[in-house]
C-alpha cells in the first residue's frame, strides 16, 4: 500500500513535468485507434444472399437487386439499390442474372455490395 501511494506520488509529479505522460497519452490514443479498428472489421461481417438483378448502374457502382430473406441482417425479400465499393465487381453481372452475393454493413442503414456471383 506504502508502495502504490509513494509510486502515484511519483507519477503525479511526472505529470506535473509533463515528459513521461505526454508519452503514455500517446500510447493510449494509438489503442483506442486500434480498437476502433477491430469494432470496424467486426462490422464488417459479410452476409450472404441470393437474388435476380434488375438492373446494373456501372457508372455510378449501382446494383438493383430483388433479394430472398438474409437471416444474419433480419431481412425480409425485397427489392432494392445496393451500392458497391469496387464498380469492377459488376462487371458481367446483367439484369435477369441469378446471382449470389455479399452485404457489408458499413454504419447505421449503410450497406454495400463486396461479392457479386451469376448463379446457374
Ligand atoms: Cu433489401
Amino acid at each position: 500500500m506504502k508502495n502504490l501511494i509513494s509510486s502515484s506520488l511519483i507519477i503525479a509529479l511526472l505529470a506535473g513535468s509533463g515528459v513521461v505522460l505526454a508519452g503514455e497519452h500517446q500510447a493510449g490514443i494509438n489503442h483506442a485507434a486500434m480498437q476502433g479498428m477491430e469494432h470496424n472489421a467486426s462490422a464488417a461481417q459479410a452476409h450472404k444472399a441470393e437474388g435476380v438483378v434488375n438492373s446494373v448502374d456501372l457508372r455510378n457502382g449501382k446494383v438493383n437487386m430483388t433479394h430472398g430473406p438474409v437471416e444474419s441482417l433480419g431481412w425480409p425479400g425485397m427489392t432494392m439499390d445496393f451500392a458497391v465499393k469496387d464498380k469492377a465487381i459488376l462487371k458481367g453481372i446483367n439484369p435477369g442474372q441469378k446471382v449470389a452475393f455479399e452485404v457489408v454493413k458499413e454504419g447505421p442503414g449503410k450497406f454495400y455490395v463486396n461479392r457479386i456471383t451469376p448463379l446457374k
